[in-house]
């Protein structure tokens, strides 16, 4: 079912369920050539969650900042490519929430392991706020929070998990966002682990 979070932002419970396995696979297929790393954000911290990219381009932070770059900073490769089925996916997402002629050409994998959480953040590098992100749940729920567009508007929590899809784009894109660390359990799928892929369209800086 399809639910409206905000103007703008929509929940597609499900939406991914029948492809969920087949999305978990290719993901272990592109994390052999560009693993899960921490990141280090700007103010020198560690990042708890696991991440790494495909598509053209792939968000990325240290000391000097975050940016999107075409390639992979731990052997400076192109990141994998976006396998075509992850793209039709998001597109039709996308599409299922309102927003035609959504062609990412980046996605952030995010892995989250018992006890990592994302501070309230809002997701401002792409340099297009006209596209939607499409972010797609795989494996232990987790709860998600939905503030405003203001840091300082206390956030709702909604239960995201496994096949769930959230489309965000028009008037929720640039709202602020976060999640609860990740309770333990044990995922038939995944173990214990949960798995988010973030599609972006990222303008082009040349
Ligand atoms: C996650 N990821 O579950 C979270 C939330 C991220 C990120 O926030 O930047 O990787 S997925 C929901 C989401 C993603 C991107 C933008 C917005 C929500 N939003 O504009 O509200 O790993
Ligand atoms: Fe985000």
């Amino acid at each position: 079912k399809r639910v409206t979070l905000s103007p703008g932002a929509m929940l597609l419970r499900g939406f991914a369920l029948s492809e969920a396995s087949e999305l978990i696979s290719a993901l272990h297929d592109i994390a052999e050539n560009a693993p899960f790393r921490t990141m280090m954000t700007p103010g020198g911290g560690k990042m708890s969650v696991g991440m790494t990219n495909c598509g053209a381009l792939g968000w990325v932070t240290d000391r000097s900042g975050y940016r999107y770059t075409p390639t992979d900073p731990l052997n400076n490769q192109a990141w994998p490519p976006l396998p075509p089925t992850w793209q039709k996916l998001a597109t039709r997402s996308a599409e299922a929430a309102g927003f035609k002629g959504f062609h990412p050409n980046a996605c952030l994998i995010n892995r989250y392991e018992p006890g990592t959480r994302m501070a309230l953040h809002q997701d401002k590098d792409e340099g297009d706020f006209s596209q939607p992100i499409v972010s797609v749940s795989l494996g232990l729920p987790i709860s998600f929070l939905w503030g405003g567009l203001k840091r300082s508007t206390a956030p709702h929590a909604i239960l995201l998990e496994h096949g769930d899809v959230l489309v965000w784009g028009g008037k929720a894109r640039l709202h602020y966002h976060g999640v609860k660390p990740l309770a333990d359990g044990l995922h038939p799928v995944t173990g214990r682990v949960r798995f988010n892929l973030t599609f972006r369209f990222v303008a082009p800086t040349d």
